[in-house]
């Protein structure tokens, strides 16, 4: 199989017309669909920043076909990005079944030259963001989200497979590199440097990015946290696991679009989750009609920030002592109840580590939003750009306290506390 930095011979990017043709000659597509192919409707929704996405409807069914440009389509043709990463996420997507068959989409078909996966539509799932910036609540969310990372992450670590298998598993999505590129500019360095792409709302955001940029605190570290992120090969990360990756129903959830999948710090993805519902809850005052409407849904979030770490860790460390089975720890070395009690208070510690890595990864997730390239509709949708700065001045005073704090955290009702005391907070513009 060869991955391709330029558009491969029998690439071309599909028109609607096009993939009507296409699907028509997929069988497992044309079954899926139903009736004649005339009568499909095909628009192309994708909101994202990089890639085409079709909503595909027909007789009896529907499909969601994703389609990688090789260029960044939030920018354009100026910045080219390898097609290779369709073959990432279907590697992931293919992983992620085996593990969490329902929390993700099913895949019905592949297609490497086009960089193309046609995966079943999710009806009527909407991306968890949008429902976050309604205000909406998801009960059934903290199960499933902790599920998934815990049963991701820990599947692919050393704690559950031998060393041969995971640095084969390390091998096969190495090459994701151009993706995992974005992520150590976009996320790691260009926040905290005059970078052409970033912005900010301005002007009331304009001596908080100055700040930034001259924090040495602050740049170590982020730099430690990037040289982990480089060099820490501790699982397979979803590696965007931002809450626009995530469609919801109050019933359902699914994990979507895992094309910066890599092996990375497990921190870097349950950061991810984190700092989404701290953004949502530190934006939500911009959305409210009068003041106090939304306390009911920013209880519920911070309530949802606790019991995601909550879960996770409880899950991880179930999974841990039920089912290891890799070269990590040796049950050897921890024979009889005095062995088995160290290793009961090495996994407590090595949970302690994880922690100190989600809270500075949740400061790196929300500082890009807010200073950097690619910004989210949390804020964005605020439409008083005033009291969008608020809301952003006060998640970036928490994420830097997360960030150069970290070991002061030492527990999640810590992180939760400082966000509500952001949340208190006015800034003085
Ligand atoms: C240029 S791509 C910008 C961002 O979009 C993706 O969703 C990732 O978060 C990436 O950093
Ligand atoms: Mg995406």
């Amino acid at each position: 199989m060869t991955l391709h930095a330029v558009p491969p011979e029998g690439y071309r990017i599909l028109r609607e017309g096009d993939l009507r043709d296409y699907l028509a000659g997929i069988p497992a597509a044309a079954t899926r669909l139903g009736g004649p192919p005339e009568g499909w409707s095909i628009s192309e929704v994708g909101d994202g920043n990089l890639n085409l996405v079709f909503i595909v409807k027909g007789a009896s069914g529907g499909l969601a076909v994703k389609q990688a440009l090789p260029y960044v389509r939030l920018v354009g043709e100026s910045w080219p990005l390898p097609l290779s990463r369709s073959h990432y996420e279907y590697l992931a997507l293919t992983n992620q079944a085996k593990l969490a068959a329902d929390l993700v989409p099913a895949v019905l078909h592949h297609d490497e030259r086009l960089a193309l996966v046609a995966m079943e539509l999710l009806e009527p799932h909407i991306i968890m963001r949008k429902g976050l910036v309604a205000g909406t609540t998801y009960p059934a969310f903290v199960d499933h989200i902790t599920t998934f990372i815990a049963r991701m992450l820990f599947f692919s670590s050393d704690l559950a497979l031998p060393a041969a298998q995971k640095k084969e598993a390390i091998a096969a999505f190495a090459g994701n590199h151009a993706l995992c590129k974005i992520t150590e500019d976009l996320i790691f360095t260009d926040p905290y440097r005059v970078a052409e792409q970033n912005r900010w709302t301005v002007p009331w955001l304009d001596a908080t990015a100055a700040k930034f940029r001259d924090d040495l605190e602050l740049h170590v570290a982020i730099s430690r946290l990037k040289l982990k992120f480089l060099s820490s090969a501790e699982a397979l990360l979803h590696g965007d696991l931002h809450t626009g990756s995530i469609m919801v129903t109050a019933r359902e959830t699914r994990v979507i679009d895992p094309e910066f999948a890599f092996y990375g710090p497990m921190g870097f993805d349950i950061g991810a989750i984190i700092a989404n519902l701290l953004m949502a809850y530190l934006a939500s005052s911009g959305h409210e009609r009068e003041p106090g409407a939304r306390r009911v849904f920013e209880a519920w979030v911070l309530e949802t920030v606790e019991q995601v770490w909550g879960e996770f860790a409880r899950k991880f460390l179930e999974l841990w002592r039920g089912e290891a089975a890799g070269d990590a720890y040796p049950l050897s070395l921890f024979s009889g109840e005095a062995g088995a009690a160290r290793l009961e208070a090495e996994r407590q510690a090595y949970m302690a580590r994880l922690f100190q890595d989600t809270v500075g990864f949740t400061a790196a997730k929300i500082i890009r939003r807010i200073l950097g390239l690619a910004h989210n509709i949390d804020f964005e949708l605020i439409e008083d750009p005033k009291m969008r700065a608020t809301c952003e001045a006060r998640s970036l005073r928490l994420a830097r306290a997360l960030m150069v704090d970290t070991a002061s955290f030492t527990t999640i009702g810590a992180v939760t506390n400082a966000a509500r005391t952001a949340r208190d907070w006015q800034p003085e513009f």
